[in-house]
């Protein structure tokens, strides 16, 4: 009884910081970048971040479910239709790294990439 009453309150507590989590928007020192996830193309397919600047990815998909991801970063995320997808990321290393749609989304899904740039923090 008291181990089904912790791991109840447990669970509960998890709820409520995701549906915290996905209530909040761009935090006021965080840059937000909408990302347009559509069939076949990310747009922008090209996004350039500085390095140590906090920003938010803000994912959407109008069609179907969509995936980005980044494998080099270790990021990534669903893509819902009717929700915003948040990444938040400080990039801490400087280069151009692939991104791509992991999960299959029709016959253009092979193609769907782009890249992530990370530069040096304008002086
Ligand atoms: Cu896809």
């Amino acid at each position: 009884m008291r181990v089904a009453r912790r791991r109840f309150v447990a669970a509960g507590a998890g709820a409520f910081m995701v549906a915290l989590f996905r209530g909040v928007g761009a935090q006021s020192d965080e840059k937000a970048i909408p990302v347009i996830a559509r069939k076949f193309v990310f747009l922008p397919n090209q996004i350039t971040l500085e390095r140590g600047e906090p920003v938010v990815l803000e994912f959407t998909a109008p069609e179907v479910v969509m995936g980005f991801n980044v494998p080099a970063l270790k990021l990534r995320t669903d893509i819902v239709p009717g929700q915003v997808a948040r990444l938040r990321l400080v990039p801490e290393q400087e280069g151009t790294f692939d991104f791509l749609c992991d999960v299959f989304c029709g016959d253009g899904h092979e193609g769907m990439s782009g890249h992530l740039i990370v530069v040096a923090r304008a002086a």
